[in-house]
């Protein structure tokens, strides 16, 4: 039961939750009061992290009121929701959002100078909360950002990693992970609701019997099982009054577990019985587009979908809630496949538990989901061992089995005589090893299928799923993805969004499409030389940050010319690294004088999976490149190679305000959108790219004059796929990347060792997959047009300015109008 056990009296306890004083003497009594009576501490005793988590709590205050209105108001009108489902949310550092979602930062600021505290110390406390990989969780948290700014109804349902993605160290220039401690400090930004813990069932058994009405029905015995307790997090809009919630779920061992063995006596198998719980949500997996079909992977899918469910329909639908109408209340997103084990978990619920049939259940189930596809390499499509799924999860399995069934039943009628045809799309594969193809699962049972990106969703339909497209035409739509500009331009970039405020006016953080307004200023000498100015003085903050943070001093006044991402070898780091070394063996050889160089920095970001060889050889070898190019006088000042490591959300928002040159190299046909890409073009860069993901879309809205496109188009990669690449012969022709190779491979690099680099060399040379070969020279065109375009300091602000007025169609927000108007249906209140 909730609420007192008597009425109220006293009208403070009846009346509405009343937010502390907006000034800063109100936020002054509130820090102090956390800082005493919270920590424990005086001011003049307080460590940085009391003070940090004694703010953090403070800044808590002004949002609470609005998340509790927030969802008193969602409750009394129930609107249709969104339940995002996603394995990871790359949230970046909470404190900043929060304050310029309150517009608390100077009332803050002021109060914290009265203890002679200073606000950038505060916010270097916070680790970063790191749930996610890369773009695909970055993306999701971006997606929430905005839903909460449209005041969309939304729970982001997810895990709660005791440890995130690692921390990246170099030694000796090789890549050595580190366990992220996010919370060994406190983590003043959660809610933990242990009363609310739901039990999650595994492995055991299935059997058939026979009800009270006389139905054969299935029931399923499962062999051991966890408690998910949900943390939740505030989801603030932007200064809107809304607060959501994202609600991740971490893993602990059931009472019932400990009472038996506690009865039973022994200690230490207790303590062992909760260690193997609680090791579900211990820590992310590092993989990124190449999942590893690990076991406890499948339990940490398994393990929040089933949590997140629960607490949907027990929890928080009414307790009457007729479940046919369960489609007008929520539409699950499934946010990729990691998710897709929810299809036969919502079935076994209705069938199984509420005693529905399988053909109500199936259409409702249908209504419930939608899946979004954030790849196009096979390989990183999720397949799971049949034997795993049914020592795991039995009773899925045979659900699992039950859709695939009556939906080849459907291929055939559709179909006749076509049994190859119905290998390929059965959700069941037998080759190479039998198992569940998650893609298969997510297409079959959702109610729409998105690609993100244009051409993307144009290669999903035609090159990855086209028997689905074929099968199911209208389930197959795009939604571009998008990019918060709170935190990406507003945030990052204080600077830009200062001249963006007194050129267009104020509130364009919500309405991006409003940057258009910038257009004519581009023609505005005045206005070029400000905006210079604002990138100046974010070169000038991120050279004091690395400086700080990695010891890097960066030379003044270079082209900075940033490439940061995963390291793939589809996103062809090798590529860039090929032509720093192409211009550094050209001033070397004499081939150009130094003094006729754009002086450039090549800075590089990218964490590579602790397992993936090639990616962590091509880390070893950039880090080389840089230790000698830095190191040479005869470059000194116009060439210089910077990798800062552990690139994550907090680097990337000093990182990208500071950029010229946006490197977006990716094979075409590759990448399904980037995301990097939309925040540099926001933030004034120009991009250098390919026509792939989102790249696309970015140079049709820009305009060819403000974008350098280069290398072959996706049409163009399939034609020399079929012809045959030959990577060698590439080498063989091009005498400039014959002595540019011939230079990596001789050691020059490697303290004259060619046993460093013969992993890389000899892969580009005979293998090559993504053809970084075939662009070279199209690459170095291009980037002799870009040396050249640099220098004429006007056209290149004149272009700068543009980008950023013409990418304002790169805003989460609009994405998630077009997943509204695509996707989630009617019945969604905005
Ligand atoms: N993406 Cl499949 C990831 O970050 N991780 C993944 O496991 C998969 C995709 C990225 C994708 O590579 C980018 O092109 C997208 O911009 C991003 O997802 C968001 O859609």
């Amino acid at each position: 039961s909730r609420g007192p056990a008597a009425e109220p009296t006293h009208a403070l306890a009846r009346g509405p939750v009343v937010p502390p004083t907006r000034s800063s003497e109100g936020f002054l009594r509130e820090f102090l009061r956390e800082l005493q009576y919270g920590q424990g501490v005086t001011l003049a005793r307080s460590s940085p992290n009391d003070q940090y988590l004694a703010m953090a709590r403070a800044v808590r205050h002004y949002l609470m009121a609005d998340w509790l209105e927030t969802a008193r108001r969602r409750r009394e009108h129930p609107a249709k929701m969104v339940g995002y489902l996603s394995a990871e949310y790359l949230l970046g550092r909470q404190l900043d959002n929060a304050l310029l979602a309150t517009d608390m930062v100077d009332i803050v600021q002021e109060a914290l100078a009265e203890c002679g505290i200073s606000l950038d110390t505060m916010r270097a406390q916070e680790v970063e909360p790191g749930l996610g990989n890369g773009g695909l969780g970055r993306l999701a948290a971006c997606f929430i950002d905005s839903l909460a700014t449209l005041d969309v109804s939304c729970v982001g349902y997810g895990i709660r990693y005791e440890y995130g993605i690692f921390r990246q160290t170099f030694v000796d220039g090789r890549q050595v992970e580190v366990p992220d401690t996010w919370l060994s400090f406190g983590n003043p930004w959660e809610f933990p609701h242990p009363e609310r813990e739901v039990e999650v069932n595994f492995g055991g058994h299935t059997e058939q019997y026979t009800d009270e009405d006389g139905r054969e029905r299935t029931r399923w015995i499962p062999g051991w099982n966890v408690l998910g307790v949900p943390y939740h997090y505030m989801v603030p809009g932007y200064q809107n009054g809304v607060v959501n919630t994202l609600r991740l779920w971490s893993a602990r061992a059931t009472h019932a577990f400990d009472l038996q063995i506690f009865n039973s006596g022994d200690y230490a198998e207790a303590v062992r019985a909760q260690t193997f719980a609680e090791n579900i949500t211990k820590v992310l997996y590092p993989e990124d587009s190449t999942p590893q079909g690990r076991e406890l992977r499948l339990q940490q899918q398994y393990f929040f979908v089933a949590c997140s469910l629960k607490d949907y329909i027990d929890q928080t639908l009414p307790p009457d809630f007729d479940l046919k109408r369960l489609p007008d209340q929520i539409i699950f997103q499934l946010n990729d496949t990691h998710p897709v084990i929810a299809v036969p978990e919502l079935m076994r619920l209705l069938i199984d538990d509420k005693g529905m049939e399988w053909d109500e259940a199936w259409e409702i189930t249908q209504k419930c989901f939608a899946y979004t596809c954030h790849t196009l390499l096979p390989e990183a499509l999720e397949v799971w061992p049949v034997e795993l799924v049914g020592r795991l999860l039995p009773r899925h399995l045979e659900i699992i089995y039950g859709i695939n069934e009556r939906f080849l039943e459907q291929v055939r009628e559709a179909f006749p005589g076509d049994e190859l045809r119905v290998r390929r799309m059965s959700i069941v594969q037998d080759h190479p090893f039998r198992a569940v193809r998650m893609a298969h699962l997510a297409t079959v049972a959702g109610a729409k299928v998105n690609g993100v990106a244009e051409l993307h969703s144009q290669l999903l339909r035609d090159k990855l799923l086209p028997d689905f497209a074929q099968m199911y035409p209208d389930k197959f739509t795009n939604v571009t993805n998008g990019v918060t500009p709170r935190r990406f331009v507003r945030q990052a970039n204080p600077a830009l969004s200062e001249l963006i405020s007194e050129a267009v006016g104020p509130g364009w953080e919500r309405d991006l499409s409003r940057l258009s307004g910038l257009e004519s200023f581009a023609e505005d000498p005045e206005f070029r030389e400000q905006f210079r100015q604002a990138k100046q003085a974010n070169k000038e903050r991120l050279r004091a940050l690395l400086l700080v943070r990695d010891g890097v001093e960066l030379p003044e006044g270079h082209l900075l010319d940033v490439m940061v991402k995963r390291l793939h070898e589809y996103k062809r780091q090798s590529l860039k690294l090929l032509h720093v070394v192409t211009l550094y063996e050209s001033i070397r050889s004499g081939e150009v004088a130094a003094e006729d160089v754009t002086p450039r920095t090549v800075i590089f970001g990218a964490k590579a999976a602790p397992g993936y060889h090639m990616a962590k050889e091509t880390i070893a070898l950039i880090n080389a490149v840089a230790k000698t190019i830095n190191a040479d006088p005869a470059v000194k000042g116009r060439l210089a190679v910077a990798f800062p490591a552990n690139y994550n959300v907090t680097l990337a928002e000093t990182l990208i305000p500071a950029a010229d040159l946006s490197e977006q190299i990716s094979l075409a046909g590759m990448e399904a959108s980037g995301t990097g890409n939309m925040k540099f073009a926001l933030n004034g860069a120009l991009t250098v790219g390919t026509d792939d993901g989102a790249n696309v879309e970015i140079r049709q809205l820009v305009g060819d004059d403000n974008f350098f496109l280069f290398g072959m188009s996706e049409p163009e990669v399939a034609a020399l796929h079929a012809s045959g690449y030959v990577p060698s012969q590439v080498y063989a022709d091009n005498p400039r990347l014959k002595r540019v190779i011939d230079l990596i491979a001789s050691g020059a690099f490697t303290d004259g060792d060619p046993g460093r680099v013969s992993a890389f060399v000899d892969d580009l040379l005979y293998n090559d997959r993504f053809m970084a070969l075939a662009d070279y020279q199209s690459y170095i065109d291009v980037q002799e047009r870009i040396d050249a375009a640099y220098a004429d300091t006007e056209a290149w602000t004149r272009s700068a300015i543009l980008n950023v007025a013409r990418a304002g169609f790169f805003s989460s927000d609009r994405s998630m109008h077009d997943y509204l108007d695509r996707i989630w249906g009617a019945g969604i209140r905005l």
